[in-house]
């Protein structure tokens, strides 16, 4: 598996760890413009290794429950198979945190789609092939 330069890859994908404050909205449209999107985590290992990476950061993740509160989805379509909620989380504080982020302990928080986060984290799908 292959990654573009300053993308490092685990398992299948590809993963960016951007730097600079953004709302969670901005981190979004940051990894679409780097072709690829925010990150979406399925397994231990793969949480593990975005924990890592993160460095103990606060860093947006792809995971929001804009539309129903309480329901979150990944905003690229794939099922809610894993999770990793720091305890006390997902609380909806100020009934207002539709955005998750992943803490700099790795367990994930709701919070405020505005609030400026700076880390975020895209993946994309590592291509195939030798290299
Ligand atoms: O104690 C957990 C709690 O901490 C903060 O609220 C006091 C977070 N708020 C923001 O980051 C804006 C909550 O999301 C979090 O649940
Ligand atoms: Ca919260």
């Amino acid at each position: 598996n292959t990654c573009p330069e300053q993308w490092v890859n685990f398992q299948q994908k590809c993963y960016y760890f951007g730097k600079g404050p953004k709302q969670w909205i901005q981190a979004r449209f940051s990894c679409e413009d780097l072709e690829g999107r925010l990150v979406s985590i399925h397994s231990q290992e793969e949480q593990d290794f975005l924990t890592k990476h993160a460095n103990k950061e606060d860093s947006w993740i792809g995971l929001r429950d804009l539309d129903i509160e309480g329901e979150f989805i990944w905003t690229d379509g794939r099922p809610v198979d894993y999770s990793n909620w720091q305890p006390g989380e997902p609380n909806n504080a100020d009934q207002g945190e539709h955005c998750v982020m992943m803490l700099g302990s790795g367990g994930w928080n709701d919070a405020f789609c505005r609030s400026q986060l700076d880390a975020w984290v895209c993946e994309q799908l590592a291509a195939c092939g030798s290299a």
